[in-house]
């Protein structure tokens, strides 16, 4: 794989070669160059000039950034997160950052600089309440599930451009880090001393095995939509300014593992990271803010049921598609919800790819949020097609996570 990265030395000539940024930003007025990446795989620069503007330039490498060389990863998922980001943007507007364009040979995206906000799971770690963003997010996945699946595409397009979003290698690590490592670990799973039972207790739970196997099976052959496939708090922008008047300001970003997977995947993994936020105030003893963080369980389920049911009535396909078939679709995808939630917390505390909200914690209070996320994965497993209210969801958090701090 031979092309040349991204640096602050050749960015200035590599804007100017490139005639989308004509009036985005003067290659000959930079001020700055800032390489922010702080994600697992990929550069990221954000680039300002003299008159104010600014550009994001990101940039598959041919590795994963967090491991290295070693772990060698297509840049291809560069083309893969183009075509998502451009597919959203357009059925969600204003929920998703603009793109400029997609250079194939470099496997650089030219993307809007998003100035003024700032990636959500640094605001929720902080304890900042951003309304609205939940339910937007919620309203994001809705569009997306409606405007790529067979309800707002035709059967015959749609089949092609599954084909097209394939994304093999991205899919493969989720297949991997989220399902099957934290029960079968391969060297790359670790936790505190402390947690060490805790993780042995979880890897071997054969009832937790069996629900990750009907995960990773929904996950590999549902190819319902083009989700957007890692929708944690860290794909998720913010106003920086954080006041709660006018429009939130929510955006998806980072979707560079889409693929047409299940709808109920993206729902899941916003859940998960709710509960994440939820454990790290728990552990600080935050109460008011774990509850507003786990309020956000039914502000994305809510946005996003809304949502769809808004769009529903325009399907393409109405023939045996009636009413009773949108309600069948929502119950499945809050019991699948359920399982890929249970999925996604327990992997960032055992598996690689952790989350800042538990790791910034001082190691006596972390050993019982870590605790309390594997716990409340299981109870999430368990109960995923059984009591799916999300009342219930919340309560079960709210109480297991409680249950099991340490250090106060
Ligand atoms: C090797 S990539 C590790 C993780 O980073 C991304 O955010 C995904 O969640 C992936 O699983
Ligand atoms: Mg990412």
């Amino acid at each position: 794989m031979d092309y040349e990265f991204l640096n602050q030395e050749n960015i200035p000539d590599y804007i100017r070669s490139r005639s989308e940024l004509t009036g985005t930003i003067n290659a000959d007025a930079i001020t700055s160059i800032t390489e922010v990446g702080d994600g697992n795989l990929n550069l990221v620069f954000i680039v300002e000039d003299s008159l104010g503007q600014s550009v994001v330039l990101k940039q598959a490498l041919p590795y994963v950034r967090l491991v290295g060389p070693g772990w060698p990863m297509t840049p291809e998922r560069g083309a893969r997160e183009a075509n998502a980001l451009v597919t959203h943007a357009a059925l969600s507007p204003g929920l998703v950052p603009v793109t400029y364009f997609f250079d194939h040979d470099r496997y650089a995206i030219g993307m809007e600089n998003l100035s003024g906000f700032r990636v959500w799971r640094g605001a929720l770690i902080e304890g900042l309440r951003h309304e609205g963003v939940a339910r937007d997010m919620g309203r994001y996945v809705a569009d997306v599930a409606f405007g790529t699946s067979v309800l707002g595409v035709d059967a015959e397009v749609h089949k092609g451009l599954v084909a097209q979003a394939s994304n093999p290698e991205l899919c493969k690590i989720t297949e991997d880090l989220v399902f099957a490592e934290p029960y079968d670990d391969i060297g790359r799973n670790a936790v505190l001393e402390t947690n060490q039972p805790d993780a042995d207790e979880h890897s071997k739970d054969p009832d937790m095995i069996r629900a990750m196997g009907e995960a990773k099976w929904i996950f590999m052959t549902h190819a319902e939509a083009l989700i957007h496939g890692d929708l944690h708090t860290g794909s998720v922008m913010v106003r920086a300014d954080h006041g709660n008047e006018g429009p939130s300001g929510s955006k998806a970003f980072d979707s560079e593992f889409a693929f047409y997977g299940p709808v109920s995947f993206d729902i899941g993994a916003l859940w998960a990271n709710y509960a994440i936020s939820a454990a790290r105030h728990v552990a600080l003893g935050n109460e008011e803010m774990a509850h507003w963080s786990l309020g956000l369980v039914a502000q994305t389920w809510n946005g996003f049921v809304e949502r769809l049911r808004e769009l529903y009535p325009q399907r393409i396909d109405s023939r045996v598609w009636k009413d009773d078939l949108l309600e069948s679709l929502v119950t499945r995808w809050k019991q699948e919800a359920w399982l890929f939630a249970a999925a996604k917390m327990s992997r960032r505390i055992v598996g690689l790819a952790k989350a800042a909200d538990i790791e910034t914690l001082e190691p006596s209070i972390r050993e019982g949020a870590a605790r309390g996320i594997l716990r409340l994965s299981r109870h999430l497993a368990s109960q995923s097609y059984t009591n799916t209210d999300i009342e219930n969801f919340v309560s079960l958090a709210e109480t297991v996570l409680r249950d099991n701090r340490t250090g106060h």
